[in-house]
């Protein structure tokens, strides 16, 4: 177990916690080398304007260092590793700062040799030329692929075939099980999504553009110095379950929904979604929906536990949200036949939930070896398709539990057309929701021993936690709440 790290305590034993963690990673791959790609800046519209910069989360977890353009080597057969970094030029020392020395960067990640980074690859040829493996794991970005490509004289095509299967299951493995300090970090970016979440419930009202709320939740993070751990979702289309744009207006009678969450000082996730009116009272008919996906997110948070798989938590949520759906007249027949059909898929067409830590989804740079098991390939099924854990839940495990209720007029259309599914649906019903749009409630939990906890402060959730939190009026000093 980790020592719980304050980030506020200069970081005394980081040192130690990232050589812990490459010791381990060291021991299970055995032999070969391990070459680790920090990511580089990442133009925007020409190569001197950047996106904000945002550290290779494998990269994070092992040096814990957040400056672009580093690699780091680590040899297991002799249990050291090197880092590698550019010395700045007068030029970057003019434009950029000195930044930091190569020196320091390795004592905070408690890396004992550092190189030029011009010298990486008279490193990884002669490993080469030895016959050793040279273990990678697949690059997300074009840029860390034209690099890996550059290193090992190989093509993309190559590059992808030859990454390490055994470094990507061991890095699955150990960054699946979070320590006491990763939480820590989680929970303290749950500590300023609440806020955003609050600051939006109490600033929406009827005639404001999605864009006001998405910039005022994004300035409370921004204050703090923290990005968003994802692209926040702040819409009145909530049955648009990835929707980017913020242009829409909000009119009373309308739902918002925000699905937005800060990142931590060292970059860990939070995710959180909640539904909200925009006049601040919800009408009957919404309240109808909103106790379901309630309902349906309480009982999935009291099923999850270590043994259980997220599949299993998964069906059970989508059976009774099946049966809550027969009892408002949208569905009928057997719910469990309903569910195995894939029927439910018309209003909740993803999955229950998925991992995360450094990355919202976590570890999703490596494929379903995070969240399936070696010999359960994932359904195609529409709607299971989108479930990115089925695995069975260990303690250490962190996890986002989303459901939700949408109306997705495009589909509806489609499937009634088409007639899918007529046995469990009720297509003259749905019709009446056809503009309801779409509710999601998503928390964050840790997998315990004996059950399941909830990360961070309560973020108002009951229809009326919800409706008190509407009514307050932000507060005048900055940043709001
Ligand atoms: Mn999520």
């Amino acid at each position: 177990m980790e020592n719980i790290v304050s980030h506020t305590a200069a970081g005394h034993n980081r040192p130690e916690i990232y050589r812990k963690r490459r010791d381990r990673i060291r021991e299970t791959i055995g032999d070969g080398v391990i070459l680790w790609l920090g990511n580089s800046l990442q133009p925007r519209n020409y190569e001197g304007n950047t996106y904000p910069f945002r550290q290779n989360s494998h990269f994070l977890y092992y040096t814990g260092l957040s400056e672009p353009d580093l690699a780091m080597l680590s040899f297991p057969d002799s249990g050291k590793d090197i880092l590698f970094a550019a010395s700045p030029d007068m030029d970057t020392v003019i434009w950029n700062g000195p930044g930091r020395s190569i020196a320091d960067l390795a004592w905070d990640a408690g890396i004992d040799a550092v190189e030029e980074l011009k010298q990486l690859g008279n490193h990884i040829e002669p490993a080469g030329k030895q016959g050793r493996m040279i273990h990678y794991l697949p690059p997300y970005s074009a840029s860390s692929m034209y690099r890996i490509a550059g290193l090992l004289k190989a093509s993309p095509d190559e590059i992808k075939a030859g990454v390490s299967q055994i470094l990507m299951e061991e890095v699955s493995k150990q960054r699946s099980v979070k320590s006491e300090a990763e939480i820590e970090q989680i929970e303290e970016a749950l500590s300023v999504t609440d806020r955003m979440h609050r600051a939006c419930m109490a600033a929406a009202r009827p005639g404001m553009r999605e864009s006001e709320l998405s910039g005022l939740i994004q300035a409370i993070a921004l204050s703090k110095d923290r990005q968003q751990s994802y692209n926040p979702i702040v819409t009145v289309r909530g049955e648009v379950l990835h929707n980017n744009s913020y242009e829409g207006m909000l009119q009373g009678g309308q739902l918002l929904l925000n699905d937005s969450g800060a990142e931590s000082p060292m970059g860990y996730a939070s995710d959180i979604t909640r539904t909200f009116p925009v006049s601040g009272r919800f009408t009957d008919i919404q309240k109808e929906i909103y106790r379901i996906v309630l309902r349906v997110q309480l009982d999935a948070v009291d099923l999850a536990k270590p043994g259980i798989t997220y599949r299993d938590v998964h069906t059970a949520a989508c059976r009774i949200m099946v049966e809550e759906l027969r009892t408002l007249g949208l569905m009928k027949g057997d719910p469990s036949e309903a569910v195995e059909a894939g029927a439910h898929a018309l209003f909740f067409p993803h999955g229950i939930g998925h991992m995360m830590g450094l990355d919202v989804h976590d570890m999703e740079d490596l494929g379903d070896i995070v969240g399936y098991g070696k010999k359960e390939p994932r359904s195609g099924q529409f709607g299971l398709k989108y479930l990115r854990l089925s695995r069975p839940l260990e303690p250490g495990f962190v996890l986002t539990v989303e459901p939700g209720i949408y109306f997705i007029p495009a589909l509806i259309e489609r499937w009634r057309s088409e007639k899918q599914h007529e046995v469990f649906i009720n297509y003259s019903r749905v019709e009446e929701f056809v503009s309801f749009g779409g509710i999601r409630i998503e928390d964050n939990i840790l997998i315990t021993s004996s059950g399941s906890r909830l990360l961070g402060p309560k973020i108002p959730k009951t229809i009326p936690e919800v409706e008190e939190a509407c009514s307050r009026e932000l507060r005048g000093e900055w940043p709001p709440m």
